[in-house]
């Protein structure tokens, strides 16, 4: 299925896609030259810029009139991205998000509130789709106004709980402000997705909340939410392999990996008829799980996204991702799971200092037990790191909270100073 639908896709694109057509000629490929779908590897990629210098429609595959939805990518640097969608491509959209709905048991019967930014974001708009095609009574209450939150909770009997997943600690953590138990309030699930998080994390939001939360996986470019999700077992994401064709290559030069090995995702769109993507680099890096799972859903399942190459910080020429500074301060009971990771630059030398909050219980008051707390994750950033960041504990509540997509890193490297 994935090969005759490759092969439609190849000869739709170099029909009516300049860009295409040209770097397929410049390649000197002919769409009948794939023949398996391991020929894929000679297929041209697209990056990022390639969307860009064809901002804002230049990529795309019909005719104006037949595009019916436009969003853009939260790309916080430069230009945006601009996806379309025609009528089908909608469809398939909320059909690949129901997916991953019922994959994470949900459905009718549940009262799924969204608390995704409803917007040029992908977020909003498609998990309203899929968790409506699944037949769950969805409140599209959007990201922000958080006290509302919670009395959308209490009022409708929300059970479902759809944001990013700093987002959703937040709200517990409003909910506990104004007197609210969030355990006490009917939720079951969370679905999380649109930004890295760690296992750690996972944990502190299922404690606070008394629930269980999945993991979802998409980005605009591909289609938005609805490109993997986890099932019951939560262990790792099924791909809609049917739909989008998955690789993992290594980042640097650009070579195919072998199943089971770390490097960047990079999908085909095999159906989507707006804007069709050839081998889209991501720059999430994740690997694909080669056994099968438990489950029994025989899709190719992906793990966890470390986070993208771009978030990477190479410190002193250690590769860190912010992801695996949390998944620390989260095994420090304690410390509280907000954090800021700030780099800088003395001299010709990079400094990193983690920056993170304590717990509200973490907090005696007494100096020998803060010293005692730093020094731990000072010594903890090490054993994994091999480098000693400075560390800087800070009071409960003074880092910004944000509705969407949490920032964790500040690099002031760049800035003159
Ligand atoms: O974030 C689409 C989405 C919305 C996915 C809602 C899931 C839920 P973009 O704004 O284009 O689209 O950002 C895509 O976010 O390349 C990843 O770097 C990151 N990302 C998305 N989901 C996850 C996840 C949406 N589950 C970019 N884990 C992607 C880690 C994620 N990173």
């Amino acid at each position: 299925m994935q090969l005759s639908r490759l092969k439609e896709l190849l000869a739709r694109v170099y029909q009516r896609v300049p860009f295409y057509r040209r770097k397929m000629e410049e390649a000197g490929l002919k769409p009948e030259g794939i023949r398996q779908l391991e020929d894929i590897k000679y297929l041209p990629f697209t990056t990022k810029d390639d969307l860009r210098d064809n901002y804002p429609f230049g990529l795309f595959a019909v005719p104006m009139r037949r595009v019916v939805r436009l969003h853009a990518s939260s790309g916080t640097t430069g230009k945006p991205t601009v996806v379309g969608y025609t009528r089908r491509d909608l469809a398939l959209w909320a059909e690949m998000v129901a997916r991953i709905v019922r994959m994470a048991g949900v459905g009718r019967g549940d009262v799924a509130q969204i608390c995704f930014s409803y917007a040029l974001f992908t977020g909003g708009f498609g998990l309203h789709a899929g968790l409506e095609r699944v037949g769950s009574t969805v409140i599209p209450a959007a990201a922000g106004n958080t006290e509302r939150h919670i009395r959308l909770m209490q009022d409708f009997g929300t059970t479902v709980l759809v944001g990013t997943p700093s987002y959703i600690l937040h709200i517990a953590e409003v909910a506990q402000q104004m007197g609210v138990n969030p355990r006490q309030l009917r939720v079951r699930k969370a679905l999380c997705g649109a930004e890295p998080w760690s296992e750690g994390l996972r944990a502190e939001i299922e404690r606070v909340w008394g629930i269980e939360a999945y993991d979802n996986y998409g980005l605009s470019e591909i289609i938005g939410p609805g490109v993997a999700g986890e099932c019951q077992e939560r262990q790792g994401l099924h791909i809609n392999e049917d739909h989008f064709l998955v690789e993992v290559i290594d980042p640097a030069t650009g070579e195919p990996l072998p199943p089971g090995e770390q490097g960047e995702l990079v999908f085909t769109t095999l159906t989507k008829e707006a804007l069709p993507l050839l081998r889209y680099r991501t720059r999430d890096l994740s690997r694909l799980l080669p056994d099968p799972c438990p489950c029994g859903r025989t899709t190719r399942r992906m793990e966890r996204v470390l986070g993208r190459t771009d978030d990477m910080l190479i410190v002193r020429g250690v590769n860190v991702f912010p992801s695996q500074i949390e998944e620390v301060i989260m095994g420090i009971p304690g410390l509280a799971p907000h954090y800021q990771i700030v780099v800088d630059r003395r001299g010709y030398l990079d400094e990193m200092e983690v920056q993170v909050e304590l717990s509200q219980e973490g907090f005696t008051g007494s100096y020998e037990d803060l010293e005692e707390l730093e020094e731990a994750l000072r010594h903890r950033l090490h054993a994994i790191l091999s480098l000693t960041p400075k560390v800087k504990l800070l009071e409960y509540g003074s880092l910004t909270r944000t509705t969407g997509k949490a920032k964790r890193v500040l690099d002031r490297r760049g800035e003159k100073t």
